[in-house]
C-alpha cells in the first residue's frame, strides 16, 4: 500500500497548523508584501539567519523586509520553495528541546543563471531598499560583480529621485562589505566613471559579522519536518538557537540601525573585533576539526569535541593561540559558549560539509593567530598541528584507506602536491604549505613554522591523527 499522500507546506496549509505545540507561524498577512530586501545566495543559511530576523521585523509591523530570494545557479532549492509560497520550517535544537519555526519572509525566488532579468528589475526597483548576500567566499569575483552592477546601472538609469541601497555581505570574510564595495566600484568604473562615483556615494555597504550554525539539510531533517508539520516540507532545515549579527552602522537610510537593533541585531562603528573573533574562534576551531574529523573517520563536529583529546586542543587552541590576539573583550564566554555549541547532538554538523572549500576559507581563519604568536614569541603548536592535519587531509583518502571528495576549486592542485610527497614531511610541507594564497606571505617563509608542521605531519603518519592530538595536548601541557 502506498503511504497516505500528505499535503505540502504552502500558504494554504498554514491555518491547519495553528495550535500545533513547539511551532511559531507568521502572524502577519503575507499576501500582499512586496519585497524590500534582494537576498543572492539562497540557501540554508540566509533562511535560518536574515531571512528570520526580517521576518521578526515583519513580525512587529514593518512590513518592508520581505525577501526576493536569488539563487545563483542551482534551481532545485528555488523551484522547491516557490512551490512552497517561500515557506520551509527550520528545526531549532537547543539545550531546552526541539522547537519549530515557519519564516514567512521569503515571498518570491529567482535563479540568476536562469531569469537574470528578474533579478536585475528586482535589484532596480524602487521598492527595494537592502541587498543581502551569502555567495560564500569564492562568491566574490567578476560574475557576481557583473550582476551587482547590471541592476545597480538600471537602477541609476532611472535617474532623478532614485536612491541607493544598503548592500550587506553576509560571507566569512573579513572586512566583507569593503571588499564587496571595492569589487563593485571598480567592475561600474570600467563602464562609466558616473556610475562608479553614485554607486561610491549612495549605495552603502556595511561590514557585517553573522553567526549561526546552519548544518546542510539531510533526509532525516526533512522526516522530522513532516512528522512535526504533518505536512511535507522538502526545504525544511535544522539549526541551534544560537544567533547572532553584528553590522557597521553604515545605511542608506539611517533609521534602518534602531529597527535592526529591535530586531535583536546589534549595531556598532566598528565590526572588525566581532568579525575577527568569529573567524578565527568559530571559523578556526571549525577548519581544525573538519580536517581532523574527516581524516579519523568522525563523521560530524559533536564527534570531534566529544573526543576528549580533540576537546582539549580546541580548547587550548582558542585559549592559548587565537584569544591573545583578539580585541574582542569577553572572549572566555564566547569560547566556552563555542564549545557548548559545537557539542550540540542535535545538529549532525558534517565535517565534510565544513572543509568544503577549505582552500578559500583557512586564510581568513588560521594565519593571523600564528602570526601573532610568532610575532610575540609564542608556541603555535595547535596551529602547526591543524595545518599538517590539513596536509594530510588533502591527499582524498581517510586513515582507514576510505577515499573521500574533496570539494573545493583547487581540489587538483591540493590533492595532487599531497599525493605526489606523501612520503616525504618536509616535501609535503614545502609544497602545500608554500601556498600563498592559503598562508599568505609570511609564513611560507618561516623556517620554525615549516618545521613544526613538518614535525606534526610526520608525527601524524606514525602515530594517527588523534593519538598526536592527544601529543600535541601532552606538549603543550602546563
Ligand atoms: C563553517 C561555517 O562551513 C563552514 O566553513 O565554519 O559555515 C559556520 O558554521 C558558520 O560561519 C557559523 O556561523
Amino acid at each position: 500500500m502506498r503511504p497516505e499522500s500528505v499535503g505540502k507546506l504552502c500558504n494554504a496549509a498554514l491555518p491547519r497548523l495553528r495550535g500545533r505545540s513547539a511551532l511559531v507561524l507568521p502572524e502577519y498577512g503575507r499576501a500582499g508584501l512586496i519585497p524590500s530586501v534582494v537576498h543572492l545566495g539562497l540557501g540554508a543559511f540566509h533562511r535560518a539567519h536574515q531571512a528570520m530576523v526580517f521576518d521578526r521585523l515583519l513580525t512587529a509591523g514593518d512590513a518592508r523586509w520581505a525577501v526576493h530570494g536569488v539563487a545563483m545557479r542551482n534551481p532545485q532549492l528555488a523551484d522547491s520553495l516557490a512551490a512552497q509560497d517561500g515557506l520551509y520550517a527550520v528545526q531549532i535544537a537547543s539545550s531546552a528541546g526541539l522547537t519549530w519555526q515557519v519564516p514567512g519572509a521569503l515571498v518570491r525566488t529567482s535563479v540568476a543563471a536562469r531569469e537574470r532579468d528578474q533579478v536585475l528589475a528586482a535589484i532596480a526597483a524602487p521598492t527595494t531598499r537592502w541587498i543581502t548576500l551569502t555567495v560564500t567566499e569564492k562568491g566574490y569575483g567578476a560574475e557576481l560583480a557583473e550582476l551587482l552592477v547590471d541592476g545597480l546601472a538600471r537602477r541609476f538609469a532611472a535617474g532623478a529621485g532614485i536612491t541607493g541601497i544598503t548592500i550587506v555581505s553576509c560571507d566569512n570574510l573579513s572586512d566583507n562589505g569593503r571588499k564587496l564595495q571595492a569589487l563593485c566600484v571598480a567592475a561600474a568604473d570600467e563602464r562609466s566613471a558616473a556610475l562608479a562615483a553614485w554607486i561610491a556615494s549612495a549605495c552603502a555597504f556595511p561590514c557585517s559579522m553573522v553567526d549561526r550554525i546552519v548544518p546542510a539539510a539531510t533526509p532525516a531533517r526533512l522526516a522530522a519536518a513532516r512528522a512535526a508539520l504533518g505536512l511535507e516540507d522538502a526545504c525544511a532545515l535544522g539549526t541551534e538557537a544560537f544567533t547572532e549579527w553584528v553590522i557597521e552602522r553604515r545605511f542608506v537610510d539611517q533609521s534602518d540601525g534602531a529597527r535592526l537593533s529591535s530586531a535583536g541585531v546589534t549595531v556598532v562603528d566598528d565590526v572588525r573585533p566581532f568579525e575577527e573573533a568569529k573567524l578565527r574562534m568559530l571559523n578556526g576551531s571549525h577548519s581544525a576539526m573538519a580536517a581532523i574529523g574527516v581524516v579519523a573517520g568522525l563523521p560530524v563536529i559533536a564527534d570531534c569535541i566529544n573526543q576528549p583529546c580533540v576537546r582539549e586542543l580546541i580548547y587550548g587552541l582558542m585559549t592559548h593561540e587565537v584569544a591573545p590576539h583578539l580585541a574582542r573583550p569577553d572572549w572566555e564566554s564566547y569560547r566556552d559558549a563555542l564549545l557548548a555549541r559545537f557539542s550540540n547532538p542535535e545538529l549532525k554538523h558534517s565535517v565534510h560539509q565544513i572543509a568544503t572549500d577549505s582552500s578559500l576559507k583557512i586564510s581568513q581563519r588560521w594565519p593571523l593567530s600564528v602570526l601573532g604568536q610568532l610575532q610575540a614569541g609564542k608556541s603555535f603548536e595547535r596551529m602547526a598541528f591543524a595545518a599538517a592535519v590539513w596536509m594530510r587531509y588533502c591527499r582524498g583518502v581517510d586513515e582507514a584507506g576510505r577515499e573521500y571528495v574533496i570539494a573545493d576549486p583547487n581540489a587538483a592542485l591540493m590533492q595532487a602536491l599531497a599525493n605526489q610527497h606523501a612520503a616525504s614531511a618536509p616535501a609535503t610541507v614545502k609544497a602545500l604549505g608554500g601556498l600563498r594564497q592559503i598562508w599568505g606571505e609570511v609564513l611560507p617563509a618561516q623556517p620554525h613554522w615549516l618545521a613544526r608542521v613538518t614535525h606534526w605531519i610526520t608525527e601524524i603518519n606514525a602515530h594517527g591523527v588523534l593519538a598526536t592530538t592527544a601529543r600535541v595536548n601532552q606538549l603543550t601541557a602546563g
